[in-house]
């Protein structure tokens, strides 16, 4: 396949409430959208970027930049371009995983939508529902943060994650655990805010019989990790840490996690997401599918991702009003707390012309040919 051009474009939606993290509140979302042109038609991909480097050292700019400059020209290069020889093509170029992961997507979208092949069948998916968890901000106060997590419980939520932070922990997840009682299905998320001086702190919540404590201590910290690991009784769970099925061979050979979360962008694209997948399979590790509060295309790809066998928990995917008023595909939405994998061809899902173009903040195209 030749891709002609690709289209880098940029959507702001608004949230429908903030989202409070340890590294700060989101009130928007600047999403940078990738579209490639091939002989057959088009794909699409999504970079899951944010506007600001606090997630990762990646942030949308310089996604768009990368993708114009680096990436692009690469792919412009190869006689045929796959889906399978996007990342070889772009390996030269270090670091930027989102940004490749959104390239990828866009040409793998394209591939499979020529060949009339879902993303689930390609990726090997076994399942046509996944069942969906929601990720809960850090909030004003604890009754505030009752009545949340109430109405997702009423919607059908069948996981909650708690973000926490030092000061919004054990508290919290003790008032959640004591309100909804022994049997929701219950997990936390620092997203790297605590250092091992936490770790007599942290131990404390191994009281609520969480799933797991996602990426308590630094990205780079997998060492600590291992230490904390013989320090609480609770499930370590790595994100940050993982960027690439490498890193979690690594991870899990020195005991470091025990679970972990997948997330397309951060380890380079859904061809190195079912990497993770298998290399976990491989020890024995369950994996859940991670969320960086994508659009409907975003979220049909997880979807498609989060139907293979070792998705053994439920993960961030949630339906498309815990996050829009509007979005940009056809919204996907809880039936019995769960949410279906799309079937159509490619991500089986488009944006919707008059949602995009209402959405859309700016675009550029950059011909290959
Ligand atoms: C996580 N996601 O698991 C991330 C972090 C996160 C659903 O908890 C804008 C863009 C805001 C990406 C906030 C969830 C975000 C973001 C949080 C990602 O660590
Ligand atoms: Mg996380």
């Amino acid at each position: 396949m030749k891709i002609e051009a690709v289209e880098l474009r940029r959507v702001r939606l608004p949230l429908v409430s903030p989202f409070r993290t340890s590294f700060g509140t989101q009130t928007v979302r600047d999403v940078l959208l990738v579209r490639v042109e091939g002989p057959d038609g088009e794909g699409w991909g999504e970079c899951v970027a944010m506007s600001e480097p606090l997630y990762s050292y990646e942030f949308v700019d310089a996604a768009q930049a990368v993708i114009r400059d680096h990436l692009a020209p690469r792919l412009a290069a190869l006689d045929d371009v796959t889906a399978h020889r996007v990342a070889p093509a772009l390996g030269a170029v270090k670091g930027h995983p989102m940004a490749k992961a959104a390239l990828e997507m866009a040409v793998l979208d394209c591939e499979l939508r020529a060949r009339g092949e879902p993303l689930g069948a390609f990726l090997g998916a076994v399942r046509d529902t996944v069942p969906s968890g929601v990720s809960v901000g850090i909030a004003g106060s604890i009754p505030e943060l009752i009545d949340t997590v109430a109405a997702y419980l009423e919607r059908g939520y069948m996981r909650v994650k708690l973000k926490i932070e030092p000061g919004w922990d054990v508290e919290p997840v003790r008032a959640v655990r004591e309100r909804f009682g022994d049997d929701l299905l219950l997990q936390v998320d620092a997203n790297t805010a605590y250092t091992l001086a936490d770790a007599r702190h942290l131990a404390r919540l191994d009281a609520f019989d969480l799933l797991l404590i996602e990426q308590p201590l630094a990205e780079d910290d997998v060492a600590g990790h291992s230490v904390l690991s013989g320090k609480m009784k609770t499930p370590i769970c790595l994100d940050e840490s993982i960027t690439s099925a490498a890193a979690a061979a690594d991870a899990v050979g020195r005991g470091a996690c025990s679970v972990v979360n997948i997330k397309a962008g951060r380890v380079g694209g859904y061809l190195e997401a079912r990497r993770v997948h298998d290399v976990c399979a491989a020890h024995g590790v369950p994996v859940w599918c991670g969320g960086m509060l994508e659009t409907g295309l975003g979220r049909a790809a997880n979807l498609a991702l989060a139907a293979l066998p070792n998705f053994s928990l439920p993960g961030d995917i949630s339906a498309s009003d815990r996050y829009w008023h509007t979005d940009l595909t056809a919204p996907f939405v809880l039936e019995e707390g769960h949410i279906r994998v799309p079937t159509g061809p490619g991500l089986g899902v488009s944006p919707d012309p008059d949602v995009l173009a209402h959405a859309t903040t700016s675009a550029e195209v950059v011909r290959l040919r």
